[in-house]
């Protein structure tokens, strides 16, 4: 396809998705796009190519199916009321921090995202897997660049855990709890990991910048979950029977709340919001760190979402979420 032929074919998905379960005609998009209807034929071919959902009709013209929920950057701008991101959707890479953390040692810019529709090697905390099936989740990844001492970086894993919660609770009427530091859980399961990966300006010893994963399980996958991980993972929705595009509109809200808790991130806007959620807290727990496994009692959060936890003996200490992960008993 020719950089024109592309472009075409963006202005038309643009137009189906802002008028999205109706029909209109050839000449019209034709005319609004300013090229032939040949053209806008040839773009819709190219588009139903990639997955969409476009009926065509001699008499009435081409219709984006309500139900089509294919990934792109105009079916997110359509539900996003801010444009301070750049937003790219591809198909499949290998993981979108991976790709991320090298555009960003290139200089790209803080906002830029990058939304897979399949990773073939997502990767969570510790060099974990984070399993990232077609056409059901969420992958994406931001650029950041905050001034914030390298220590601070759990801020920007909070803020996004609250942003993903707000936005799960918000679009799919579900309680979302907040697993320290990085998972959130619907139900007594995990739907959503956070990864976030950042680079020290040593001069400073601030960040340099930081790249922020979020992959969500939003849909069950095709082939449901892999027998390691299916009595630990959930998906948002139940089953894929739906007639909205909740993956775009829950892309769209998490970046919106991320961005408005991240804004301020220096005097943790997030931290009530996320104590709220904790699914940790005033519960038994076990710690785990490195090879040790102890129990202890969940306490509190300080100031930098470090887990105060009393030992049976009384003893009180302040868990890093870099050094240990726990879980509930
Ligand atoms: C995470 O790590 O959960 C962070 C996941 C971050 C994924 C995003 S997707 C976009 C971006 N690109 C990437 O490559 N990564 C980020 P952690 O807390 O370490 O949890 C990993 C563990 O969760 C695994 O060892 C499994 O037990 C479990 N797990 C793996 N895939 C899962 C899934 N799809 N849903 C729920 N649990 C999963």
């Amino acid at each position: 396809m020719s950089d024109n032929e592309i472009r075409v074919r963006d202005i038309v998905l643009t137009f189906l998705e802002n008028n999205q379960g109706e029909y209109i005609s050839g000449e019209k998009i034709a005319s609004n796009v300013g090229v032939s209807r040949n053209a806008v034929w040839k773009a819709i071919k190219q588009l139903q190519t990639q997955g969409h959902k476009i009926h065509s009709s001699t008499n009435k013209g081409y219709c984006l199916d309500r139900s089509s929920d294919v990934l792109s950057k105009q079916s997110i701008e359509k539900h996003l009321n801010t444009n301070v991101f750049d937003i790219e959707v591809v198909k499949s890479v290998s993981s979108t921090n991976t790709i991320l953390r090298q555009r960003a040692e290139q200089g790209e810019k803080e906002g830029t995202v990058l939304i897979a529709e399949e990773q073939t090697h997502g990767r969570g905390r510790l060099g974990r897997d984070f399993f990232s099936p077609i056409n059901t989740g969420i992958y994406m990844s931001i650029i950041l660049r905050p001034s914030i001492p390298a220590e601070k970086s759990v801020m920007i894993t909070t803020c996004a855990a609250v942003a993903v919660a707000e936005a799960i609770e918000e679009i799919a009427k579900k309680e979302a709890k907040i697993k320290w530091v990085n998972d959130i859980f619907c139900g007594d399961k995990k739907v959503c990991g956070i990864l976030t990966e950042a680079a020290l300006a040593v001069e400073s010893g601030t960040l340099a910048y930081a790249v922020l994963g979020i992959g969500i399980n939003v849909f069950p996958p095709e082939n449901s979950f892999p027998s390691e991980i299916e009595n630990i993972a959930d998906s948002v929705f139940d089953n894929c029977d739906t007639t909205e595009n909740f993956r775009s509109i829950l892309i769209a809200r998490v970046l919106e709340n991320f961005w408005k808790y991240y804004g301020d991130i220096e005097n943790r806007p997030h931290f009530e919001q996320y104590k709220r959620r904790s699914m940790v807290l005033s519960n038994k727990i076990n710690v785990i760190s490195g090879k040790n496994t102890y129990e202890a009692f969940a306490l509190d959060l300080d100031e930098n979402f470090n887990l105060i936890i009393m030992l049976p003996d009384g003893e009180i200490k302040h868990l890093n979420s870099g050094e240990v992960s726990v879980r509930r008993k």
